[in-house]
């Protein structure tokens, strides 16, 4: 049988596996060595729901939504048991709720550093955007900070149930125009509804589990007329 890789994963099974509470503390030794995706967004901008519906857990919360947002300052690992394969995937602590407007550099930054600095086997981010407000401040620069790093970042743009059609495709557009990045590199995403679910596996197959020649042409445009968004670096580097 042909593997397809814009295929959806087939989740099987998730574990929590571990979590990073202080800067420069290592990732659990059972993520070391498998592919790694990592979630990435404010705080509220529903990333624990949309992790949720993404391994399709509705009745066992994996994430859990927040009681109280902005207090989970931890990197979590879960191990992700999959066809085609297995993987980690890692959801980074929100950013933007303190007051504080530089939260970025002050706490978020050092301890995401710590992580990013060390790991080998991060595939890309999925960088969560609330559809409704579109980029913030925070989120481009968290959005730069991850282009100075070189890791590919795919956008899922938040509680696309919120808006109607109309207003939907607007605000993607802004977002698109915001983020400076391709309409192919954002999904528009529901976890009410389940919106974007497929698009976000079938990207996630791509970017973890990659064919030979997908990833020796890794950044290039993708052929299939209907594929999965691929995944890219999120700013072109000036550099
Ligand atoms: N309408 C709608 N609400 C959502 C969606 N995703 C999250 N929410 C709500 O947004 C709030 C924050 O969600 P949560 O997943 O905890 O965000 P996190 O802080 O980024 O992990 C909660 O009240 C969720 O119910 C969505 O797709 N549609
Ligand atoms: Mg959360």
């Amino acid at each position: 049988m042909e593997f397809d890789p814009n295929a959806p994963l087939r989740i099987k099974s998730v574990e929590f596996a571990g979590a990073i509470g202080q800067i420069g503390q290592a990732p659990p030794e059972s993520a070391v060595g498998l592919a790694q995706v990592a979630f990435s967004g404010r705080s509220n901008v529903g990333k624990s729901s949309l992790i949720n519906r993404l391994l399709g857990r509705t009745r066992t919360q994996m994430a859990r939504v927040s009681a109280s947002p902005g207090k989970t300052q931890e990197i979590n690992f879960y191990k992700v048991r999959s066809d085609p394969g297995d993987f980690f995937l890692v959801d980074l602590p929100g950013y933007g709720y303190a007051r504080v407007p530089s939260e970025l550099r002050g706490r978020w930054q050092p301890l995401i550093h710590g992580f990013l600095s060390t790991t080998k086997d991060l595939k890309g981010v999925v960088q969560l955007i609330d559809l409704r407000t579109g980029p913030t401040d925070d989120d481009l620069q968290a959005v730069d900070y991850l282009a100075e790093l070189g890791i590919p970042v795919l956008f899922a743009l938040t509680k696309a149930d919120q808006l109607k059609a109309m207003k939907r495709e607007e605000a993607v557009a802004k977002s698109v125009r915001k983020l400076g990045v391709d309409n192919d590199q954002v999904i528009p995403f529901s976890s009410v509804k389940g919106t974007g679910r497929d698009d976000l596996l079938g990207v996630l197959a791509a970017l973890l589990f990659p064919e030979p020649e997908d990833a020796a042409s890794a950044g290039g445009t993708a052929s299939s007329e209907d594929s999965a968004p691929a995944p890219s670096s999120a700013v072109e580097s000036e550099a």
